[in-house]
Parts: C-alpha cells; structure tokens; sequence
C-alpha cells in the first residue's frame, strides 16, 4: 500500500496513528507530497489532489481519513479503532473531532490566503465560535471525565485536532483552558503512535 501524506495534515495524521495501531506501518510505503502543487504525482491517482490518499494493494485510491481509518480496521491487527459495543459513541466522537479539525484548518488555509481581516468575515467568526464551542464540549465530555484514554477512532481524531491547535492556533490556549481535556490529551498524546508521527 501507499499513503500519501505530508508532515503537517492533521488528517494524514490520523491515518498515520491508525497505522501504528493496526501494526500496519510497515506494509505502507509513505510518500510525502505536497497536495496543493498542480503537477505531483498524487494528482496522477487522485482527482482532488487532497491528502490523506491511500493506494491499496488492489490499486484502489481511497480518500477522506476517517474512511481510510475504517478501512485499516477491516485490515490491521490490535484494538478494534471502531469497537462493535461501542460503534454510535466512537463514531460521535470521531466527527466531533473532525469537525473541530476542519474548523481550525480551514481558520490556517484562509489566514494563509487571505490574511487575518478573514477572520472577521461571516464564516471567519463562525469558524472560530465552532471551536470555542468544541473546546467546551469536550472539556466536559464523558470521555475525558471518565478518562478513557483507549486508542479509539474517536479518541484519536480528538487527540489530533488538539495536537493540531496547539501546533497551529497556539493563541487558543486551550491547554490553560481546559485543564481536564488538557490532561486527557496529555495521556492520549504519550502514546507510541502519537509521539512517533508528531507534527514537525
Ligand atoms: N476531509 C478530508 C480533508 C483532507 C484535506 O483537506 N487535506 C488537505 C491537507 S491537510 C489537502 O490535501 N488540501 C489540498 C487541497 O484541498 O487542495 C479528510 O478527512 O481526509
């Protein structure tokens, strides 16, 4: 299999703690890229030239991380990433992890683009309350007050769109905000998977 990835996608990134978790990491060859240049080799095999893209042995070109991750689960060895007694629960907290990562990398892609004045637009403002309101959410969620902690798909969207703010947005200081979820993260962020496919 292939995976193409860069170092700095927060949704590479969940594939790639995926991977570590099925054991299967050694069976893909990784191939940096960088997504938004018009004449790579991902737009060879992927029409949209997005990454997470994933090649499998079959040929077929699989996209949208979370998809990817389903995948690797039919696949790998370890820990169900989608447990069957818990399936709604994981996959809850699955898409409220992506949505905060879509909101804080769309909040990156339009500053990049379009300066800071984006942030004052319509869906500027509405992007950055969509994170506060996650941050909230998440601070009291089961999963953290609990302190479940198990590699989960949802666990691990969460934990890398954390990872992801503090890499990126560092002003949301959510680490001085949420204490439980900072220290949830914490736990989660330790792990060999996590530690070995930091952002750089
Ligand atoms: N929903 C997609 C988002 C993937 C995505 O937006 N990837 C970015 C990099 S972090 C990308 O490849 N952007 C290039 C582009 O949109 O042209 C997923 O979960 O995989």
């Amino acid at each position: 299999m292939q995976l193409y990835l860069n170092a700095t996608s927060p949704y590479a990134r969940i594939v790639r703690v995926c991977l570590y978790e099925k054991r299967l990491i050694e069976q893909v060859e990784l191939c940096w890229c960088d997504p938004w240049a018009e004449d790579s080799e991902l737009l060879q095999i992927a029409p949209l030239s997005r990454i997470p893209t994933l090649v499998n042995d079959e040929g077929e070109v699989l996209t949208e991380s979370l998809l990817i991750a389903l995948y690797l689960d039919t696949l790998g060895e370890g820990a169900m990433l989608v447990p069957t007694n818990a399936q709604a629960k994981t996959l809850a907290l699955s898409g409220l992890g992506q949505g905060l990562m879509d909101a804080a990398f769309n909040v990156v892609i339009s500053r990049k683009h379009g300066g800071r004045d984006v942030d004052e637009t319509l869906l500027g403002r509405r992007r950055l309350k969509a994170i506060e309101r996650a941050l909230i959410t998440l601070e009291t969620h089961p999963c953290v007050v609990n302190g479940n902690s198990e590699r989960t798909l949802g666990v691990i969207a969460v934990a890398v769109a954390l990872s992801y703010l503090s890499f990126r947005l560092p002003e949301f200081d959510w680490e001085n905000r949420c204490p439980a979820l900072s220290a949830w993260h914490a736990r989660v962020a330790a792990s060999e998977s996590f530690t070995l496919t930091a952002f750089v």
